[in-house]
């Protein structure tokens, strides 16, 4: 899980971003959550400036950026130095703080407990710690669980998944979803939506989803199920997978059963549009979604956008339209 950076710097500023963004990230480590705002909100401002930026008073003349703010831009363009990162880094625990919150399913709270405990290493955890099921996965499969899965490898296990659901329902759909279907290169894990036509509810998959998880199981692929994969109603499922070598797209040489997370979503065909919005993402592109439906007396959730005399889930570009938003194609909503 590598961090909201999509857009690697580039431009007049990409040095001082570059350093405001690794502060960030160390603000994430010690929960400040408004500090890390104002960071990724000045970082933005940065972005679109044509210029570059060079001292303090030229920096708060500009929105979103604070007098503090202003001050480690001048004093990272004039000594190439941030005090504060370095300062931030040289923390005896913080590297103990950033494998724990790369544990899949740990969060910084969680992260800090056990470094104030003392612990510094995953195998302090594995001899140490009492951890959750889901805890226990992911510190088992730590390096597999950080590792992106390329975009081949994406499609060949979502069509392994489409094989194995024909067998059982051949008029299921499963569209893969999430940053795979934005266009990532890499995705850190494989988002399916499953739906079907003449569905209006969730239930009506469910006996299907039942069916597949247990075959996708008892043939070894999917490899464990996290706790928490039966909310709103058992609409979803978390949990890994393993590629079969059969299904690996590369040179047999290069196979590893490498664990990848994977998300079923079940989707009635009466919401599809709105899951679809939902499951496409990213989060950044969902927010301003939403913020906007609510500007117009209208909501929008992961079922359809509705309000002021407006119910509309199956269609995605109608939401668009409704929202008066001119359509976006999956790979232009990277925020
Ligand atoms: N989503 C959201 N808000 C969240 C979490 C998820 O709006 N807090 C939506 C947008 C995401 C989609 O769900 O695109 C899938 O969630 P993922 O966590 O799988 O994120 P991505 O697929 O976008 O990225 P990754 O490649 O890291 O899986
Ligand atoms: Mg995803
Ligand atoms: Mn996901």
């Amino acid at each position: 899980r590598g961090g909201t950076k999509e857009k690697k710097p580039s431009g007049p500023n990409a040095d001082t971003i570059k350093l405001l963004e690794e502060m960030a990230d160390e603000h994430v480590l010690s929960d400040e959550t408004w500090r890390v705002q104002s960071y990724r909100k000045a970082v933005a401002t940065l972005r679109r400036q044509p210029k570059k930026i060079t001292t303090a008073k030229e920096a708060t003349a500009l929105s979103n950026i604070g007098k503090s703010l202003a001050e480690h831009i001048e004093e990272i363009v004039s000594t190439g130095q941030f005090q504060k990162l370095e300062e931030a880094r040289r923390e005896p625990s913080r590297e103990a703080l950033k494998i724990f919150c790369n544990v899949y399913g740990v969060g910084v709270p969680t992260a800090t407990k056990w470094v104030e405990i003392g612990y510094r290493t995953l195998n302090d955890l594995q001899t140490k710690a009492r951890l959750s099921v889901n805890q226990q996965i992911g510190v088992d499969h730590y390096d597999d669980l950080l590792t992106r899965i390329p975009r081949v490898e994406v499609k060949a296990l979502g069509d392994h998944v489409k094989d194995v659901a024909a067998t059982i329902d051949s008029s299921v759909e499963l569209i893969i979803g999430g940053s795979y279907r934005r266009g990532a290169d890499a995705s850190g894990d494989i988002d399916l939506i499953v739906t079907k036509n003449g569905t209006s509810s969730t239930q009506d998959l469910v006996p299907f989803l039942d069916k597949l998880v247990d075959t996708l199981t008892k043939e070894g692929f999917l490899t464990a199920a996290l706790a928490s994969h039966r909310h709103d109603g058992g609409n979803k499922w978390h949990g890994c997978c393993v590629l079969p070598e059969v299904a690996f797209p590369g040179p047999k040489e290069e196979y590893l059963p490498i664990w990848r997370r994977i998300d079923f979503l079940l989707v009635p065909q009466t919401e599809i549009g709105a899951a679809l919005i939902y499951f496409t993402g990213n989060d950044l592109f969902n927010r301003s979604m939403r913020l906007l439906a609510r500007k117009k007396k209208m909501k929008l959730s992961h079922r359809a956008l509705y309000g002021a005399g407006v119910e509309e889930g199956k269609d995605e570009r109608k939401i668009f339209e409704i929202l008066g938003v001119q359509w976006r194609e999956p790979h232009e909503r990277w925020c």
